[in-house]
């Protein structure tokens, strides 16, 4: 028996074939005829089955006898769901209704995410919702948005990135983050193509790149803008597309005019050589995309950034045309779709907006309730966890798919708050640290083991498969959240725990919403490998390309926003003279709960490491692989030194993926974009010793 689904990680959801192999265990095949992916999968893909039948596995719900100090003792799930639903109803009596808090995740099916939303707005009736894909894209969403009028991450298949003449990638190491995709990259270079890469690092991604521009973290902005002075300066503007396609072009000219490119090269730490030829290798193609990822976004100013390389793209007539435009790499496995369906703050499903009252009344219709009753916006990911256990914060907190502990901004400082929480429920798979933190854990089925749609970076929507009966005792997200509600007295609005029908459900929430699903099926998705939003009915096809005729704003033109270069909110001084910046290795998802439990993954990357130039660790009297501890002004993590020539030498990488005191997390700046609320991962001050 061979089932075709998904991976159960990143944005790719490489398609994969699961086979019952001997002693009942899932085995992966490839799956070639699969559209994106073609057959390609990353060590995580293939190794993804060994967490099934996982020794560490949770099989049946645990609660914290005997106080704060107790123990996590087995229990049954009538128990966990009757102390779940109780500490629910008491923090509430006394401290009202906001005083509950949810956190989701991008890695929850859309089903999942519609109903955790739902859940929390008709059954708990809080405003306060938020999720881990704040931390992650939430930057490029929100300029997406201010620029096109819509966020699809990418707004055409990947099949165009081999076909486009020019490609600029700014803050993105796909060769670790998301392998299957370089054969897209690698197929656009072998037919004469140009890719230019800016990070900090020569990552593996650079050092396959035509041209690699070793950017200052946080410089984002200034790089951009200086790129777009050179090619203003220089005739390669597309004045026909700006005036027939876009607003707002002028404000942007007069800022970019104080970009000269040795202020720029000041800056940035280019050479103003390579910003001229980055510049005409873009301009002068005649196809040519400008795509981000999170170097640019996990900013303090990571929207502005991300309007600052939009800008270019428009500038240079390199958007909402065939085989161009700007796209921004979503990241966990359903990144795209869980930023869609209501687990956001300020949001309702179908990318529908709470704040908006005739949002608020399509949705409240298709629930059933009334509009009034639903709450308004709440915290954002961050802000959520700093006010917990505060006076007006919430004292009670629902984790699905989250482990914040290792993954949230300041982790130190979080950890305290959960621990001032009355109350901390977490569903998950094992038992992960903010899982170790909580007073009730609820064991779930894997991937393997459901059913329900993911949207991948794309905005493809594709189908999970269930490929074996989850172990007894494990119950699915749904279920949890349908049992819940009903104990809460909402059971009438949570009618059923099916994926199936509760996609129907979703379906009419998004109709007519931004991210319209109105016309997607599950038997479409099968037929068609994957439908790509928007879809408003049966009869009409998918959209794998927008904005080829106008763009989602009401007048159907792009919008330029004129940025400024800022600094990031933390620079290096004498105390901290470096600088930080985090992220990811190849063989290691996010915070780890995952990948740390598998064999060939832990072995191949068995510890946290700080990637460091040789010469700048000689100063400090550093040799490759001595103890080191990174000081920043949130705490001090320690990790072991990793001689690395081509980062550069004002700059420490620290990949985020371990827990205890070598996490990244310990280190980074929490200071927050205005906008996007997006926490600053990615630039801050440090020091480092030896030991
Ligand atoms: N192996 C693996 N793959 C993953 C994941 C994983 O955890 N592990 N997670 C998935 C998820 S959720 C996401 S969001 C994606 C993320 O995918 P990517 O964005 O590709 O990953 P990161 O490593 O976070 O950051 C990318 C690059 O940004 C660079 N960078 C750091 N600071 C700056 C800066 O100031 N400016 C610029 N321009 N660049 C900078 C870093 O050096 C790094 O190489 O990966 C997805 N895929
Ligand atoms: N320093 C630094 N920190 C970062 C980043 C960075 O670049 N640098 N990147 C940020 C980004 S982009 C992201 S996306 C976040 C991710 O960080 P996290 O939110 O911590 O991501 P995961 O490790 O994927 O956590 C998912 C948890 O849910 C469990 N799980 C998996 N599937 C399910 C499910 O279907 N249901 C339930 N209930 N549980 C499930 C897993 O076992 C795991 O414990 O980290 C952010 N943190
Ligand atoms: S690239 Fe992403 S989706 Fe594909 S196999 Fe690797 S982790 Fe899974
Ligand atoms: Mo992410």
């Amino acid at each position: 028996m061979s089932t075709p689904t998904h991976c159960p990680y990143c944005a790719m959801q490489c398609g994969m074939n699961l086979v019952a192999g001997g002693g009942g265990l899932l085995t992966v095949a490839p799956r070639p005829d699969f559209p994106t992916n073609k057959g390609g999968l990353c060590q995580k893909g293939w190794t993804s089955t060994e967490l099934l039948s996982h020794p560490d596995r949770l099989t049946t719900p645990l609660m914290r006898l005997g106080g704060k100090g107790g123990t996590l003792r087995p229990v049954s799930w009538d128990e966990a769901l009757d102390r779940v639903a109780y500490e629910i109803t008491a923090v509430q009596t006394q401290h009202g209704r906001d005083a509950v808090g949810v956190f989701g995740g991008g890695g929850l099916t859309n089903e999942k995410a519609y109903l955790l939303g739902k859940f929390a707005r008709v059954a708990l009736r809080t405003p306060h919702i938020d999720y881990n894909g704040r931390f992650c894209m939430a930057s490029e969403a929100a300029a997406g948005i201010k620029a096109f009028g819509v966020d699809r991450g990418l707004p055409f298949p990947l099949e165009d990135i081999a076909a486009t003449e020019a490609i600029l990638l700014i803050g993105g190491n796909p060769a670790e983050t998301m392998p299957p995709i370089m054969q897209y990259f690698d197929r656009q270079r072998q037919t004469g193509g140009a890719l230019i890469v800016a990070d900090p690092r020569k990552t593996a991604t650079a050092q396959a790149a035509t041209l690699h521009l070793q950017l200052t973290p946080g410089t984002d902005a200034a790089l951009a803008n200086g790129l777009l002075h050179i090619a203003a300066s220089d005739g390669l503007l597309d004045h026909d597309f700006i005036t027939a396609r876009t607003n707002g072009y002028e404000a942007v000219r007069r800022i970019v005019a104080s970009y000269w490119p040795d202020r720029v090269e000041r800056i940035t730490g280019v050479p103003t050589a390579q910003l001229t030829k980055a510049a005409h290798l873009l301009g002068e193609a005649a196809t040519g995309m400008v795509l981000t990822a999170r170097g640019a976004g996990q900013q303090s100013k990571g929207v502005d950034n991300t309007l600052a390389f939009i800008n270019l793209a428009l500038a240079l007539g390199k958007a909402g045309r065939p085989r161009c435009g700007y796209g921004c790499i979503t990241g966990q496995g359903n990144g795209q779709g869980g930023r869609e369906h209501g687990q956001k703050a300020d949001q309702l499903p179908g990318y529908r907006k709470i704040a908006d009252p005739q949002h608020r009344a399509h949705v409240a219709a298709v629930w059933g309730v009334n509009p009034d009753d639903l709450p308004g916006p709440g915290r954002s990911a961050y802000e959520l966890l700093d006010s917990l256990g505060t006076d007006g914060g919430a004292r009670a907190l629902l984790v699905f798919a989250s482990n914040l502990v290792v993954s949230a901004p300041r982790a130190g400082h979080v950890e305290q708050r959960l621990d001032a929480l009355d109350f901390l429920a977490v569903a998950d798979i094992f038992l992960s640290e903010t899982a170790q933190r909580a007073d009730v854990v609820l064991p779930i089925t894997q991937w393997a083991e459901e059913e329900g749609t993911m949207t991948n970076l794309e905005g493809r929507v594709l189908r999970r498969r269930r490929a074996q009966a989850p172990p007894p005792g494990v119950w699915s997200d749904t279920q949890i959240l349908t049992a819940l509600a009903g104990r809460l007295g909402a059971g009438r609005l949570f009618p059923s725990s099916e994926p199936r029908v509760i996609f129907d459900e979703l379906r009419l929430a998004s109709a007519g919403g931004a991210a319209d699903y109105a016309g997607i099926t599950y038997e479409r998705i099968e037929s068609e490998d994957g439908v790509f939003w928007p879809c408003p009915s049966e009869d009409r096809p998918g959209t794998p390309r927008l904005f080829l005729d106008r763009f989602a704003t009401e007048d159907g033109r792009a919008t330029f926003h004129p940025v400024h270069h800022r600094s990031a909110a933390e620079e290096p001084d004498d105390e901290y003279p470096l600088y930080l910046t985090t992220g990811r290795v190849m063989n290691h998802y996010q915070s780890g709960a995952q990948t740390r439990r598998v064999k060939a993954l832990r072995d191949a990357v068995p510890e946290a490491y700080v990637e460091i130039h040789p010469a700048l660790a000689r100063r400090f009297g550093i040799a490759d692989g001595d103890p080191v501890t990174l000081t920043t002004r949130r705490g001090s993590a320690q990790v072991l030194a990793r001689f690395t020539p081509t980062i550069r030498q004002d700059t420490l990488f620290v990949p985020f993926h371990w827990a205890g005191v070598a996490r990244a997390n310990l280190l980074t700046n929490p200071a927050l974009d205005p906008t996007s609320r997006m926490p600053e991962f990615k630039v801050c001050a440090v020091r480092v010793e030896k030991g």
